[in-house]
C-alpha cells in the first residue's frame, strides 16, 4: 500500500480547475484500483522479475485499454486528458502497468483503429480492448533502435501470402502476446504494418532475462523465419515510416502523463518520511537541505502537470505536433528520474529496500528515458524543429 495519504497527492496550481467532473471520477476509479490491485504486489512481482497475474484482463475491467478508441470497437471513447490520467495513474503504481497499457492502446489498438481494415478493426479491437488478446508492437531490431528507417526485417509478396523474416528486440509483452503490429519493409523498401498472429509458423517470441528495469514487465523478441502472414492481415491504410512514428506520438503523449505518476509516488513517499524520521533531534524535514529537495519536486511536477495537461488539449484538437509530443516526453521523464533518484536519498538507507518505491520508479525509468525515442533523439527532435536542420546523421 501507498506509505502517505491519498489526499497528499499535489495539485498545487489546482490543475483540477482544468478538469471535468468526468475527468477527477475516471482518475479516481483507476487510483482506487492501484491502490487495491497492484500496490499490494508489485515489489514482489518486481523483485521476482514476473509479470503480475491476470494484469491485461484487470486494465480492460478498468477501462485502461484503447481508453479513447470508439466504443463500437470495444473501447471507451474518452478524450485524450483521459487517457493521460489514466497512465498517471497507473504509472504512479509502476512503469511496468503503464506500459502494458500503453502498448496494448497506443502502439497496438491505434495502428489497427487508424490504418486498418473494417474487418482487422472488428476481429482485433473488442478482444485487446477487455484484455482477452494481449498486443506487441515490434519497431526496433538489433541493429536498428533509434534509426528504424535502417531496418532489416523485410517481407516479400507471394501472391497469396507475405513471407516474413527478420527479427524484433526489446519488446514489450513479446512472450505473452497473441499478435504483434510488425513493421517491415517490402521489396520497393517501403515499410508497411502488418498483423502477425502468435499462431503462424515460423513466429517465436524468446523472452530478455536478467533486467534490472521493469522488472514487473515482459520484454523479449520477436523473431520471423519465412513466417507466412496472410494478405488480408497487412495493414491497408498506411505507408512509409510515419506507419510506426504516429503510433509513436500517442504512445510518447500518455508517457509524458504517466511519468508525472511515479514521480508523485517518490515525492508523496518522501514528504511523508521525512516529517516521521527523526535525526539530531528534529524530524528531517525541518533541516533546510530536505526542504530545498521537496520544494524543488513540487515545482518540477507542477510544471509537468501543466505541460501535459496543454499538450492534452492540443492533442484532443489534433493540433499537438511531434516536436512538442517530444518536449513534453522527454522533460517529463527526466523530471521524474531525477525525483525518483534525489528522493531514494532522503529516505537515507531505507530508500534502497522494497518497502519503499524510489529504487523500483528509478530503475523502471532507466528504460522510459530510453524506449519510446532516447532522450538524446527528442533533444534532436526539438533542435530540428527550432533550426530546421537535422542533425541526426
Ligand atoms: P524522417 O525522415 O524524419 O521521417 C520519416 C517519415 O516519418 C514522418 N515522421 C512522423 N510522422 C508522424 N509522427 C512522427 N513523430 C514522425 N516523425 C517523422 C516524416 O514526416 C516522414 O514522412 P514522409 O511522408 O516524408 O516519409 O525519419 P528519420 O529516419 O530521419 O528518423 C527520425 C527519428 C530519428 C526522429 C525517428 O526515427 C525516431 O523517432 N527514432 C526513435 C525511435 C523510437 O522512438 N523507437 C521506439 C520504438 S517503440 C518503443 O520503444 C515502445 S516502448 C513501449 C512501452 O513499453 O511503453
Ligand atoms: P541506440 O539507438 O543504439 O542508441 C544508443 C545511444 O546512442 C543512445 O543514447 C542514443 O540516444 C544515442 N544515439 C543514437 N543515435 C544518435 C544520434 N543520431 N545522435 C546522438 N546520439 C544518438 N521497441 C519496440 O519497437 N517495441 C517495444 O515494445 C519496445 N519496448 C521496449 C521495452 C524496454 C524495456 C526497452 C529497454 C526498450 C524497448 N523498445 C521497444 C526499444 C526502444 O525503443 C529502443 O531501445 C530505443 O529506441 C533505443 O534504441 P537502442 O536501444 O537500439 O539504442
Amino acid at each position: 500500500m501507498s506509505y502517505y495519504p491519498l489526499q497528499s497527492i499535489p495539485d498545487y496550481f489546482g490543475i483540477d480547475d482544468l478538469l471535468t467532473e468526468e475527468h477527477q471520477l475516471i482518475r479516481q476509479s483507476v487510483r482506487d484500483w492501484v491502490q487495491s490491485f497492484i500496490m499490494p504486489q508489485i515489489d514482489e512481482a518486481a523483485q521476482n522479475h514476473e509479470d503480475i497475474p491476470n494484469l491485461m484482463k484487470e486494465l480492460g475491467s478498468i477501462g485502461a485499454l484503447g481508453p479513447y478508441i470508439p466504443e463500437e470497437y470495444g473501447g471507451a471513447g474518452l478524450d485524450q486528458i483521459s487517457y493521460g490520467l489514466i497512465m498517471q495513474e497507473l504509472e504512479r503504481g509502476d512503469s511496468a502497468v503503464r506500459s502494458a497499457a500503453s502498448v496494448q492502446s497506443s502502439l497496438v489498438m491505434f495502428p489497427i483503429f487508424e490504418y486498418g481494415s473494417e474487418e482487422q478493426k472488428r476481429k482485433f479491437l473488442p478482444k485487446l480492448a477487455s484484455g482477452e488478446m494481449i498486443g506487441a508492437f515490434g519497431l526496433t531490431e538489433p541493429n536498428h533502435g533509434s534509426n528504424p528507417a535502417g531496418m532489416e526485417t523485410n517481407y516479400k509478396d507471394m501472391g497469396d501470402y507475405l513471407l516474413l523474416n527478420g527479427a524484433k528486440m526489446w519488446i514489450t509483452n513479446a512472450p505473452l502476446c497473441d499478435i504483434a503490429v510488425v513493421w517491415a519493409k517490402g521489396e520497393d523498401g517501403k515499410v508497411r504494418g502488418m498483423i502477425v498472429e502468435r499462431s503462424f509458423e515460423g513466429f517465436t517470441t524468446p523472452e530478455t532475462h536478467n533486467k534490472w528495469s521493469l522488472r514487473a514487465s515482459k520484454t523479449g523478441e520477436l523473431v520471423f523465419n519465412n513466417v507466412k502472414v496472410p494478405k488480408e492481415n497487412l495493414l491497408p491504410n498506411v505507408e512509409g515510416l510515419k506507419g510506426p512514428l504516429s503510433c509513436l506520438n500517442s504512445a510518447r503523449y500518455g508517457i509524458s502523463w504517466g511519468v508525472i505518476g511515479a514521480a508523485i509516488d517518490c515525492y508523496c513517499t518522501a514528504v511523508q518520511y521525512s516529517k516521521e524520521r527523526i535525526q539530531f533531534g528534529k524530524p528531517i524535514a525541518s533541516f533546510q537541505l530536505q526542504q530545498k529537495k521537496l520544494a524543488e519536486f513540487l515545482t518540477e511536477i507542477t510544471k509537468a502537470q501543466l505541460l501535459s495537461w496543454k499538450l492534452g488539449v492540443l492533442k484532443n484538437d489534433h493540433k499537438a505536433t511531434p516536436a512538442q509530443i517530444s518536449m513534453a516526453k522527454r522533460n517529463n521523464v527526466k523530471m521524474a528520474i531525477d525525483i525518483a533518484r534525489e528522493s531514494r536519498q532522503i529516505l537515507g538507507g531505507m530508500g534502497i529496500v522494497g518497502d519503499f518505491p524510489m529504487m523500483r520508479h528509478a530503475a523502471n525509468l532507466e528504460s522510459v528515458i530510453t524506449y519510446e525515442g532516447t532522450h538524446d533523439v527528442h533533444l534532436l527532435i526539438t533542435g530540428m524543429d527550432i533550426t530546421g536542420i537535422n542533425a541526426f546523421g
